[in-house]
């Protein structure tokens, strides 16, 4: 059926169309229909989540999802978290993940964590369905890792190039798309916190292993 992707971030529109493609939706994101962004008031990935899918859901009548994500650093008690994308926007008002990630970097450097076992981060994705009926459901991925700087690799978006997932020798912004998701042959589980949030909603929603 239809499906309303409710994002107008582009890198993330461009994966959930990776991850949600295999599934047969027909998808339309709120950038597209020009659905006006909802302020993010939440203190949580899940309240953000919700409500993105709800307004989402609400204004067009259809199922939405939403994903609220952000990178959580162990030294930084939790920050940026929820305030991920806050984090690059620069004084002028506009977004840059260059300036983000100096921003974690020197709040890390502030802490005197430079060395990789004080650098632990995770990323987190939290997906929510918004049914029109006002009904949600949630899944949440998580990826354990590392900060690394500089950063390194140009795929991707947002704080990927310094982010290292545990057990790996690439950054995400060094990773193909198809790497960062999981997606190869072989792997058994998907690898990138977005990725595995949508492996639980095909599990959970779509029964679909
Ligand atoms: P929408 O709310 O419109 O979906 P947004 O970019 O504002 O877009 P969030 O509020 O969820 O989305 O912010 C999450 C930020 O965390 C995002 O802007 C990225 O900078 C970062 N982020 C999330 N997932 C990421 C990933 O897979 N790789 C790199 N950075 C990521």
């Amino acid at each position: 059926g239809r499906l309303i992707v409710a994002t107008h971030n582009k890198g993330k529109l461009q994966e959930i169309h990776d991850l949600i493609g295999p599934f047969g939706f027909e998808t339309q994101s709120a950038a597209e229909l020009g659905l006006p962004e909802p302020e993010e008031t939440g203190t949580t990935f899940e309240e953000n989540a919700a409500i993105k899918a709800l307004a989402a859901a609400k204004a067009t009548g259809l199922p939405a999802l939403s994903d609220d994500s952000g990178v959580a650093v162990d030294a930084l008690d939790g920050a940026p978290g929820v305030y991920t994308a806050n984090w690059a926007e620069t004084p002028d008002g506009t977004r840059d993940f260059v300036y983000g990630m100096h921003r974690v970097e020197n709040a890390l450097r502030e802490k005197g964590a430079l060395t990789p076992d004080k650098r632990t981060a995770r990323f987190v994705s939290v997906i929510c369905i918004a049914w029109p009926d006002g009904h949600t459901d949630f899944y949440r991925g998580e990826v354990e890792g590392a900060l690394v700087w500089p950063p390194r690799g140009s795929q991707g978006f947002g704080y990927d190039p310094m982010f290292l997932p545990d057990g790996h020798e690439r950054t995400f912004g060094e990773m193909e798309a198809e790497e960062k998701h999981g997606w190869k042959p072989g792997m058994a589980e998907a690898l990138s916190h977005r990725a595995r949030a949508f492996q639980l909603f095909a599990r959970d929603a779509l029964g679909i292993e």
